[in-house]
């Protein structure tokens, strides 16, 4: 099989495609282009990370399978991220976002190049990327720590904006004609 590749979605700002919800929901099927989707998660709204005072995020979960290179995926999840809005020059770092799409990993890869490391250097530390993976991948090994998903994630503290409280599964949108 084609390797397997995970990837966070996360939005606070309206985009072209509108709410976040509506975003991610677009987002999630564009993903389709780079390979096979394997599974999505729910949507989450989550409490932000980093700078406290922005509206609070939604972020989601993608498995898909794919033979893109770790970089050509890089560069397709910047385009997609593009398509909806996002301007990198001017956001500030874990600031406002119309979309942000995180490559966390690419089967056992382990990369540190300038543009991309692998597995995202976050992964391990937040809720809000664990909480939406272990719903679809729970038994997802991270490659250089030798631990599964849930395992990172039941390692969390429940504290702070990594609560569980703070991770919360919206309803399901409803189906677009
Ligand atoms: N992304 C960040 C910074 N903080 N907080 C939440 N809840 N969700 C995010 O996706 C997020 C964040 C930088 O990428
Ligand atoms: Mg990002
Ligand atoms: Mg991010």
């Amino acid at each position: 099989m084609s390797p397997l590749a995970a990837i966070a979605l996360g939005a606070n700002l309206p985009s072209p495609a509108g709410t976040p919800e509506q975003t991610l929901a677009a987002a999630i099927d564009d993903l389709a282009a780079a390979g096979t989707i394997l599974a999505r998660s729910s949507l989450y709204r989550t409490e932000p990370v980093g700078i406290a005072n922005q509206p609070p995020f939604v972020n989601a979960a993608v498995t898909l399978t794919t033979d893109l290179d770790a970089e050509v995926l890089l560069d397709f999840l910047l385009a997609v991220e593009r398509r909806y809005g996002r301007d990198r020059a001017s956001g500030a770092p874990n600031g406002p976002r119309t979309l942000d799409l995180d490559l966390l990993l690419l089967e056992d890869r382990v990369v540190n190049s300038p543009r991309l490391t692998l597995p995202h250097p976050a992964l391990a530390s937040r809720r809000f990327v664990l909480g939406p993976l272990c719903e679809i991948a729970p038994n997802l090994r991270h490659p250089i720590l030798g631990k599964s998903m849930a395992e990172l994630l039941a390692a969390l503290p429940d504290e702070g904006p990594n609560r569980a409280a703070a991770v919360q599964k919206l309803p399901p949108l409803p189906t677009q004609h």
